[in-house]
């Protein structure tokens, strides 16, 4: 496949970022062709305009929340690397995989899955979502759909319900204690290869 060289010869270090992903050569050409298809001018990097184009991100209710995860704070461009790094947490885990104890936890682990969410909802960065973080996320995500009032109940049911130290916020161990029957896998599957 005279094509499918051509294509990882110009991604360099291609190997490691597979090997840090998980993704098969497979995948990294598509999302490759993905990312140039979005790079409509071809500048190398995205914007998050550029996230826009993306379907099933436009209907998700975190879709805003999971753009800016692509984005380090103060950054308005994405390269090809941080793009698949980033893609590589929706991936689903890999239960077949024999488990090495010397290796590092694989991306899209559970816990590395929770993270990353938990991180598009702790605005501030401080490791608890509080109040206010959560607040303005599910105001963003909710948008004209409830009143100030109702947001208000729902952010004081969801607190209570996470929060077990009783400090009026969620801390990461809170978050996953509280998601621990969700399926995670299924929350986070993104449609970005279509
Ligand atoms: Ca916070
Ligand atoms: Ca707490």
């Amino acid at each position: 496949m005279g094509s499918t060289n051509s294509t990882l010869i110009k991604i360099p270090n291609v190997e490691e970022l597979m090997q840090e992903t998980g993704f098969s050569t497979a995948h990294i050409i598509r999302l490759h062709d993905r990312f140039k298809e979005l790079d409509k001018e071809r500048r190398g990097y995205l914007c998050p305009r550029d996230f826009e184009a993306i379907k099933g991100l436009a209907i998700n209710p975190i879709g805003d929340r999971i753009i800016g995860a692509f984005f380090s704070p103060g950054r308005e461009t994405v390269d090809f690397y941080t793009f698949v790094r980033i893609l590589a947490h929706f991936r689903p885990a890999d239960n077949s995989r024999p488990k090495e104890s010397s290796s590092p936890e694989p991306i899209n682990s559970r816990t590395n899955k929770l993270k990353f969410v938990f991180q598009l909802y702790d605005l501030d960065k401080d490791g608890k979502i509080s109040r206010i973080d959560l607040l303005k996320v599910l105001r963003g995500m909710l948008e004209m759909q409830v009143t100030e009032e109702q947001l208000d109940s729902i952010v004081d049911r969801t607190i209570q319900e996470a929060d077990l130290d009783g400090d009026d916020a969620i801390s990461f161990e809170e978050f996953r204690k509280s998601l621990e029957k969700v399926n995670i896998d299924h929350k986070m599957s993104i449609r970005f290869l279509r």
